[in-house]
Protein backbone atom coordinates (compact mmCIF):
# COMPACT_ATOMS: atom_id res chain seq x y z
CA UNK A 1 0.00 0.00 0.00
CA UNK A 2 2.87 2.08 0.81
CA UNK A 3 4.73 2.32 -2.55
CA UNK A 4 1.86 4.45 -4.16
CA UNK A 5 1.12 6.40 -1.20
CA UNK A 6 3.43 8.79 -0.38
CA UNK A 7 4.06 10.52 3.01
CA UNK A 8 2.29 13.88 2.28
CA UNK A 9 -0.79 11.98 0.66
CA UNK A 10 -1.22 10.24 4.17
CA UNK A 11 -1.15 13.41 5.17
CA UNK A 12 -3.97 14.71 3.13
CA UNK A 13 -5.62 11.68 3.93
CA UNK A 14 -5.60 11.53 7.08
CA UNK A 15 -6.75 15.57 6.95
CA UNK A 16 -9.60 15.22 5.01
CA UNK A 17 -10.61 12.02 7.00
CA UNK A 18 -10.32 14.78 10.47
CA UNK A 19 -12.48 16.97 8.70
CA UNK A 20 -15.20 13.98 8.23
CA UNK A 21 -14.78 14.90 3.94
CA UNK A 22 -13.52 12.03 3.50
CA UNK A 23 -13.66 8.16 4.36
CA UNK A 24 -10.60 6.37 5.86
CA UNK A 25 -8.70 4.24 3.83
CA UNK A 26 -9.48 0.69 5.34
CA UNK A 27 -9.18 -1.95 2.88
CA UNK A 28 -5.48 -2.74 -0.02
CA UNK A 29 -7.36 -1.29 -2.74
CA UNK A 30 -8.28 1.70 -1.03
CA UNK A 31 -5.11 3.98 -1.64
CA UNK A 32 -5.18 2.66 -5.61
CA UNK A 33 -8.55 3.76 -5.86
CA UNK A 34 -7.67 7.31 -4.23
CA UNK A 35 -4.34 7.45 -5.76
CA UNK A 36 -6.55 7.42 -9.38
CA UNK A 37 -9.49 9.92 -7.78
CA UNK A 38 -6.31 12.42 -6.76
CA UNK A 39 -4.99 12.22 -10.31
CA UNK A 40 -8.52 12.87 -12.03
CA UNK A 41 -8.80 16.13 -9.21
CA UNK A 42 -5.53 17.47 -10.18
CA UNK A 43 -6.20 17.14 -14.00
CA UNK A 44 -9.31 18.71 -13.71
CA UNK A 45 -7.80 21.71 -11.61
CA UNK A 46 -4.83 22.22 -13.92
CA UNK A 47 -7.74 22.49 -16.83
CA UNK A 48 -9.77 24.56 -14.73
CA UNK A 49 -6.51 26.80 -13.95
CA UNK A 50 -5.56 26.76 -17.85
CA UNK A 51 -8.86 27.17 -18.75
CA UNK A 52 -9.78 30.21 -16.06
CA UNK A 53 -6.48 32.08 -16.91
CA UNK A 54 -6.97 31.98 -20.59
CA UNK A 55 -10.45 33.42 -19.77
CA UNK A 56 -9.16 35.96 -17.96
CA UNK A 57 -6.15 37.04 -19.98
CA UNK A 58 -7.95 37.47 -23.54
CA UNK A 59 -11.12 39.42 -22.25
CA UNK A 60 -8.22 41.52 -20.91
CA UNK A 61 -5.66 41.69 -24.09
CA UNK A 62 -9.03 41.80 -26.86
CA UNK A 63 -11.27 43.86 -24.71
CA UNK A 64 -13.49 46.76 -27.20
CA UNK A 65 -11.36 49.49 -26.27
CA UNK A 66 -8.14 48.04 -27.78
CA UNK A 67 -9.83 45.85 -30.47
CA UNK A 68 -12.82 47.66 -31.72
CA UNK A 69 -13.11 45.60 -34.93
CA UNK A 70 -13.54 42.10 -34.30
CA UNK A 71 -10.55 39.90 -36.72
CA UNK A 72 -11.21 36.82 -38.42
CA UNK A 73 -8.17 34.23 -37.37
CA UNK A 74 -7.95 30.62 -39.68
CA UNK A 75 -7.01 28.03 -37.66
CA UNK A 76 -3.77 26.63 -36.32
CA UNK A 77 -3.23 22.95 -36.84
CA UNK A 78 -0.68 22.61 -34.63
CA UNK A 79 -2.76 24.23 -31.61
CA UNK A 80 -5.41 22.04 -32.22
CA UNK A 81 -3.66 18.88 -32.81
CA UNK A 82 -2.16 19.61 -29.27
CA UNK A 83 -5.25 20.53 -27.74
CA UNK A 84 -6.42 17.58 -28.73
CA UNK A 85 -3.58 14.67 -28.34
CA UNK A 86 -2.53 16.30 -24.94
CA UNK A 87 -5.90 15.35 -22.90
CA UNK A 88 -6.84 12.43 -25.89
CA UNK A 89 -3.45 10.69 -23.59
CA UNK A 90 -4.85 11.95 -19.85
CA UNK A 91 -8.30 10.33 -20.70
CA UNK A 92 -6.56 7.34 -21.99
CA UNK A 93 -4.15 7.15 -18.98
CA UNK A 94 -7.43 7.20 -16.71
CA UNK A 95 -9.08 4.84 -19.08
CA UNK A 96 -6.52 2.10 -18.57
CA UNK A 97 -5.83 2.68 -14.93
CA UNK A 98 -9.36 2.71 -14.01
CA UNK A 99 -9.53 -0.07 -15.99
CA UNK A 100 -6.83 -1.73 -14.22
CA UNK A 101 -8.77 -1.40 -10.79
CA UNK A 102 -12.05 -2.28 -12.00
CA UNK A 103 -10.89 -6.11 -13.09
CA UNK A 104 -9.45 -6.15 -9.51
CA UNK A 105 -12.14 -5.07 -7.38
CA UNK A 106 -14.45 -7.39 -9.71
CA UNK A 107 -12.33 -10.20 -9.96
CA UNK A 108 -12.26 -12.40 -6.53
CA UNK A 109 -8.59 -14.08 -5.59
CA UNK A 110 -9.70 -17.80 -5.99
CA UNK A 111 -8.71 -18.25 -1.63
CA UNK A 112 -11.34 -15.37 -0.91
CA UNK A 113 -13.95 -16.30 1.54
CA UNK A 114 -17.03 -16.04 0.31
CA UNK A 115 -20.32 -14.07 2.44
CA UNK A 116 -23.22 -13.65 0.66
CA UNK A 117 -25.38 -10.51 1.21
CA UNK A 118 -29.34 -10.45 0.14
CA UNK A 119 -30.51 -7.12 -0.08
CA UNK A 120 -34.60 -6.73 0.73
CA UNK A 121 -36.74 -4.10 1.35
CA UNK A 122 -35.54 -2.68 3.03
CA UNK A 123 -32.48 -4.23 5.05
CA UNK A 124 -29.61 -6.34 4.30
CA UNK A 125 -29.24 -9.89 5.33
CA UNK A 126 -26.02 -11.47 5.74
CA UNK A 127 -25.00 -14.90 5.67
CA UNK A 128 -21.83 -16.43 6.65
CA UNK A 129 -20.88 -20.03 5.16
CA UNK A 130 -21.21 -21.38 9.23
CA UNK A 131 -24.86 -20.21 8.98
CA UNK A 132 -24.34 -17.43 10.96
CA UNK A 133 -26.75 -14.43 10.36
CA UNK A 134 -27.11 -11.23 10.98
CA UNK A 135 -29.20 -8.06 9.63
CA UNK A 136 -27.31 -4.67 8.46
CA UNK A 137 -23.81 -6.32 9.94
CA UNK A 138 -20.85 -7.26 8.68
CA UNK A 139 -18.10 -9.09 10.88
CA UNK A 140 -15.28 -10.31 8.85
CA UNK A 141 -11.52 -11.04 9.68
CA UNK A 142 -8.80 -8.11 8.99
CA UNK A 143 -5.95 -8.84 6.50
CA UNK A 144 -8.03 -11.59 4.60
CA UNK A 145 -9.72 -11.53 1.08
CA UNK A 146 -13.27 -11.03 1.64
CA UNK A 147 -15.76 -11.74 -1.13
CA UNK A 148 -19.38 -10.76 -1.28
CA UNK A 149 -21.77 -12.71 -3.31
CA UNK A 150 -24.68 -10.30 -3.49
CA UNK A 151 -28.36 -10.78 -4.75
CA UNK A 152 -31.94 -8.85 -4.31
CA UNK A 153 -34.92 -10.23 -3.18
CA UNK A 154 -37.00 -7.44 -4.48
CA UNK A 155 -35.63 -4.83 -6.30
CA UNK A 156 -32.02 -2.78 -7.09
CA UNK A 157 -29.96 -2.62 -4.57
CA UNK A 158 -26.12 -0.99 -4.17
CA UNK A 159 -24.20 -2.04 -1.61
CA UNK A 160 -21.59 0.19 -0.88
CA UNK A 161 -18.66 0.42 1.79
CA UNK A 162 -17.08 3.81 1.67
CA UNK A 163 -13.97 2.99 3.56
CA UNK A 164 -13.33 0.34 1.34
CA UNK A 165 -13.49 1.99 -1.46
CA UNK A 166 -15.93 -0.75 -3.29
CA UNK A 167 -19.63 -0.75 -4.38
CA UNK A 168 -21.91 -3.25 -5.86
CA UNK A 169 -25.22 -3.84 -7.45
CA UNK A 170 -27.59 -6.31 -5.70
CA UNK A 171 -29.35 -7.37 -8.85
CA UNK A 172 -33.09 -9.17 -8.44
CA UNK A 173 -32.11 -12.88 -10.11
CA UNK A 174 -28.52 -12.15 -10.59
CA UNK A 175 -25.21 -13.44 -8.20
CA UNK A 176 -22.57 -10.73 -8.43
CA UNK A 177 -19.75 -10.48 -6.88
CA UNK A 178 -17.30 -7.98 -5.01
CA UNK A 179 -14.30 -8.60 -2.89
CA UNK A 180 -12.00 -6.20 -0.58
CA UNK A 181 -9.26 -6.81 1.71
CA UNK A 182 -9.79 -4.75 5.13
CA UNK A 183 -6.34 -3.81 6.52
CA UNK A 184 -7.30 -2.80 10.10
CA UNK A 185 -9.72 -3.74 12.76
CA UNK A 186 -12.38 -1.56 13.24
CA UNK A 187 -16.01 -0.02 12.75
CA UNK A 188 -16.75 1.02 9.29
CA UNK A 189 -20.45 2.26 7.88
CA UNK A 190 -21.61 0.56 4.63
CA UNK A 191 -24.58 1.89 3.02
CA UNK A 192 -27.09 1.04 0.10
CA UNK A 193 -26.40 3.71 -2.68
CA UNK A 194 -29.61 3.23 -4.42
CA UNK A 195 -31.87 6.15 -4.28
CA UNK A 196 -34.57 5.89 -6.50
CA UNK A 197 -36.79 5.34 -3.36
CA UNK A 198 -36.63 7.39 0.18
CA UNK A 199 -36.28 4.06 2.40
CA UNK A 200 -32.92 2.36 0.52
CA UNK A 201 -31.13 5.32 2.86
CA UNK A 202 -32.30 3.64 5.56
CA UNK A 203 -30.46 0.17 4.50
CA UNK A 204 -27.81 1.23 6.66
CA UNK A 205 -25.05 -0.49 8.87
CA UNK A 206 -21.84 -1.52 10.32
CA UNK A 207 -18.95 -3.43 8.63
CA UNK A 208 -17.03 -4.79 11.94
CA UNK A 209 -13.06 -5.60 10.98
CA UNK A 210 -12.19 -8.06 13.40
CA UNK A 211 -8.54 -9.66 14.32
CA UNK A 212 -8.23 -13.16 13.46
CA UNK A 213 -8.68 -14.67 16.79
CA UNK A 214 -11.47 -12.09 17.33
CA UNK A 215 -13.46 -13.15 14.49
CA UNK A 216 -12.99 -16.97 15.19
CA UNK A 217 -14.59 -15.85 18.09
CA UNK A 218 -17.46 -14.30 17.25
CA UNK A 219 -18.14 -17.28 14.47
CA UNK A 220 -18.47 -19.79 17.43
CA UNK A 221 -20.61 -17.26 19.52
CA UNK A 222 -23.22 -16.52 16.42
CA UNK A 223 -23.60 -19.12 15.06
CA UNK A 224 -27.07 -20.47 14.76
CA UNK A 225 -26.73 -24.88 15.15
CA UNK A 226 -26.64 -24.85 11.50
CA UNK A 227 -24.20 -24.25 8.69
CA UNK A 228 -25.37 -22.69 5.21
CA UNK A 229 -24.52 -26.36 3.81
CA UNK A 230 -26.20 -28.21 6.15
CA UNK A 231 -29.21 -26.10 6.18
CA UNK A 232 -29.42 -26.54 2.20
CA UNK A 233 -28.92 -30.60 3.00
CA UNK A 234 -32.17 -30.30 4.68
CA UNK A 235 -33.60 -28.78 2.09
CA UNK A 236 -32.65 -30.84 -0.40
CA UNK A 237 -34.18 -33.48 1.21
CA UNK A 238 -37.30 -31.54 2.52
CA UNK A 239 -38.43 -30.55 -1.30
CA UNK A 240 -37.86 -33.89 -2.73
CA UNK A 241 -34.97 -33.25 -4.89
CA UNK A 242 -33.79 -36.43 -3.68
CA UNK A 243 -36.42 -38.09 -5.56
CA UNK A 244 -34.46 -37.64 -8.90
CA UNK A 245 -30.89 -36.66 -8.00
CA UNK A 246 -29.40 -39.22 -5.39
CA UNK A 247 -27.32 -42.27 -5.85
CA UNK A 248 -29.20 -44.76 -7.65
CA UNK A 249 -28.54 -46.23 -10.61
CA UNK A 250 -32.06 -45.30 -12.30
CA UNK A 251 -31.83 -41.85 -11.03
CA UNK A 252 -34.20 -39.30 -12.81
CA UNK A 253 -32.25 -36.90 -12.69
CA UNK A 254 -28.03 -36.16 -12.90
CA UNK A 255 -25.83 -36.99 -10.04
CA UNK A 256 -25.46 -33.30 -8.39
CA UNK A 257 -22.04 -34.70 -7.25
CA UNK A 258 -19.02 -32.86 -8.43
CA UNK A 259 -20.93 -30.66 -10.51
CA UNK A 260 -19.66 -27.50 -9.16
CA UNK A 261 -17.01 -25.80 -11.01
CA UNK A 262 -16.94 -28.59 -13.94
CA UNK A 263 -17.78 -28.00 -17.72
CA UNK A 264 -21.14 -29.59 -18.53
CA UNK A 265 -22.07 -29.71 -22.40
CA UNK A 266 -25.12 -27.46 -23.80
CA UNK A 267 -27.66 -29.19 -25.92
CA UNK A 268 -26.26 -26.88 -28.42
CA UNK A 269 -22.80 -28.52 -28.46
CA UNK A 270 -21.12 -25.70 -26.02
CA UNK A 271 -20.04 -26.14 -22.57
CA UNK A 272 -21.13 -23.70 -19.33
CA UNK A 273 -19.49 -23.87 -15.63
CA UNK A 274 -21.46 -24.91 -13.10
CA UNK A 275 -20.81 -21.91 -10.68
CA UNK A 276 -23.02 -20.57 -8.12
CA UNK A 277 -25.25 -18.59 -10.90
CA UNK A 278 -25.74 -21.71 -13.28
CA UNK A 279 -26.77 -23.60 -9.97
CA UNK A 280 -29.19 -20.85 -8.93
CA UNK A 281 -30.81 -20.82 -12.20
CA UNK A 282 -30.82 -24.90 -12.76
CA UNK A 283 -32.65 -24.77 -9.14
CA UNK A 284 -34.91 -22.10 -9.98
CA UNK A 285 -35.31 -22.29 -14.58
CA UNK A 286 -34.19 -25.55 -15.36
CA UNK A 287 -35.91 -25.86 -18.48
CA UNK A 288 -32.66 -22.53 -19.40
CA UNK A 289 -30.33 -25.12 -19.37
CA UNK A 290 -31.02 -29.08 -20.01
CA UNK A 291 -28.24 -31.94 -19.05
CA UNK A 292 -27.71 -34.38 -21.93
CA UNK A 293 -28.92 -38.00 -21.80
CA UNK A 294 -32.00 -36.49 -19.00
CA UNK A 295 -35.20 -35.93 -19.78
CA UNK A 296 -36.84 -32.49 -19.08
CA UNK A 297 -39.10 -33.06 -16.23
CA UNK A 298 -37.34 -31.11 -13.53
CA UNK A 299 -39.93 -28.81 -12.22
CA UNK A 300 -39.39 -25.20 -11.78
CA UNK A 301 -38.98 -23.91 -8.25
CA UNK A 302 -39.76 -20.27 -8.90
CA UNK A 303 -41.30 -18.79 -6.48
CA UNK A 304 -40.91 -21.64 -3.97
CA UNK A 305 -37.65 -21.05 -2.31
CA UNK A 306 -36.51 -17.54 -0.92
CA UNK A 307 -33.30 -16.90 -1.97
CA UNK A 308 -31.86 -17.57 1.33
CA UNK A 309 -33.07 -21.03 0.30
CA UNK A 310 -31.40 -21.22 -2.70
CA UNK A 311 -27.97 -19.72 -1.31
CA UNK A 312 -28.15 -22.99 1.13
CA UNK A 313 -28.96 -25.55 -1.71
CA UNK A 314 -26.15 -24.01 -3.96
CA UNK A 315 -23.73 -24.28 -0.45
CA UNK A 316 -24.83 -27.75 -0.25
CA UNK A 317 -24.59 -28.79 -3.85
CA UNK A 318 -20.61 -26.75 -3.86
CA UNK A 319 -19.82 -28.83 -0.91
CA UNK A 320 -20.79 -32.87 -2.22
CA UNK A 321 -17.92 -34.60 -3.14
CA UNK A 322 -19.10 -38.13 -3.12
CA UNK A 323 -22.72 -39.12 -2.32
CA UNK A 324 -25.72 -37.19 -1.33
CA UNK A 325 -23.93 -36.74 2.38
CA UNK A 326 -23.09 -33.19 3.78
CA UNK A 327 -19.10 -33.42 3.71
CA UNK A 328 -18.35 -30.75 5.98
CA UNK A 329 -18.94 -29.84 9.47
CA UNK A 330 -20.13 -26.52 11.47
CA UNK A 331 -16.75 -25.57 12.21
CA UNK A 332 -14.79 -26.34 8.49
CA UNK A 333 -17.77 -24.48 6.61
CA UNK A 334 -16.46 -21.03 8.36
CA UNK A 335 -13.63 -21.29 5.91
CA UNK A 336 -10.85 -19.90 8.56
CA UNK A 337 -7.38 -20.78 7.19
CA UNK A 338 -6.42 -24.00 9.13
CA UNK A 339 -9.57 -25.41 7.65
CA UNK A 340 -9.12 -23.78 3.97
CA UNK A 341 -8.40 -26.12 0.96
CA UNK A 342 -7.73 -28.79 3.14
CA UNK A 343 -9.84 -32.27 2.69
CA UNK A 344 -12.01 -32.04 5.55
CA UNK A 345 -13.38 -35.43 7.02
CA UNK A 346 -16.67 -37.49 6.11
CA UNK A 347 -19.27 -37.07 8.76
CA UNK A 348 -19.52 -40.02 10.50
CA UNK A 349 -23.58 -39.69 10.96
CA UNK A 350 -26.32 -37.21 10.01
CA UNK A 351 -27.01 -34.90 12.36
CA UNK A 352 -30.38 -35.03 12.88
CA UNK A 353 -32.71 -37.88 11.21
CA UNK A 354 -34.18 -35.69 7.98
CA UNK A 355 -32.59 -37.25 5.86
CA UNK A 356 -34.82 -39.68 3.60
CA UNK A 357 -33.94 -43.53 4.20
CA UNK A 358 -32.27 -45.31 1.11
CA UNK A 359 -30.62 -41.93 -1.00
CA UNK A 360 -27.59 -41.58 1.21
CA UNK A 361 -24.74 -43.62 0.30
CA UNK A 362 -23.44 -46.32 2.72
C1 LIG B 1 -38.67 -34.68 -11.12
C2 LIG B 1 -37.25 -34.88 -10.99
C3 LIG B 1 -36.40 -33.75 -10.41
C4 LIG B 1 -36.56 -33.07 -9.22
C5 LIG B 1 -37.67 -33.22 -8.20
C6 LIG B 1 -35.46 -32.16 -9.12
N1 LIG B 1 -34.64 -32.27 -10.23
FE1 LIG B 1 -32.95 -31.23 -10.57
N2 LIG B 1 -32.80 -32.07 -12.42
C7 LIG B 1 -33.62 -33.07 -12.92
C8 LIG B 1 -33.24 -33.37 -14.28
C9 LIG B 1 -33.91 -34.41 -15.18
C10 LIG B 1 -32.16 -32.51 -14.57
C11 LIG B 1 -31.40 -32.43 -15.89
C12 LIG B 1 -32.22 -31.79 -16.97
C13 LIG B 1 -32.48 -30.35 -16.67
O1 LIG B 1 -31.51 -29.63 -16.47
O2 LIG B 1 -33.65 -29.97 -16.63
C14 LIG B 1 -31.90 -31.73 -13.39
C15 LIG B 1 -30.88 -30.78 -13.27
C16 LIG B 1 -30.53 -30.17 -12.09
C17 LIG B 1 -29.37 -29.35 -11.92
C18 LIG B 1 -28.34 -29.05 -12.99
C19 LIG B 1 -27.28 -30.09 -12.93
C20 LIG B 1 -26.88 -30.61 -14.27
O3 LIG B 1 -25.98 -31.47 -14.30
O4 LIG B 1 -27.46 -30.19 -15.27
C21 LIG B 1 -29.36 -28.92 -10.63
C22 LIG B 1 -28.32 -28.05 -9.94
C23 LIG B 1 -30.54 -29.47 -10.00
N3 LIG B 1 -31.23 -30.21 -10.91
C24 LIG B 1 -30.88 -29.23 -8.68
C25 LIG B 1 -32.10 -29.63 -8.14
C26 LIG B 1 -32.59 -29.22 -6.84
C27 LIG B 1 -31.81 -28.34 -5.86
C28 LIG B 1 -33.81 -29.78 -6.69
C29 LIG B 1 -34.76 -29.59 -5.51
C30 LIG B 1 -35.08 -28.23 -5.14
C31 LIG B 1 -34.10 -30.55 -7.88
N4 LIG B 1 -33.04 -30.43 -8.73
C32 LIG B 1 -35.25 -31.28 -8.08
C33 LIG B 1 -34.68 -33.66 -12.25
C34 LIG B 1 -35.20 -33.24 -11.04
CU1 LIG C 1 -31.68 -0.55 -1.15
Amino acid sequence: MSHISPVLWQYLVKWLTNFALFPPEASKIAPQMDALFFFMVLVSLVGLTIVVLLITAFSILYRKERHPVAEQIEGSTLLEATWTIIPLGLFLIMFVWGALIYFRVYTPPANAMNVYVVGKQWMWKVEHAGGQHEINALHIPAGRPIQLTLISQDVFHSFSIPAFRVKREAIPGRYTTVWFEATQPGTYHFFCTQYCGTEHSHMTGDVVVMTPDGYKKWLAESTSGMSLAQNGERLFASLSCTACHNDRADARGPSLVNVYGSRLPLPNGGTVVADDAFLREAILDPSQHLTQGFAPIMPTYQGQISEDGVISLVEFIKGLHSGYRLQQTLTTTTLLPESEGKAVPVRQAPPQSHLAKGWVKP
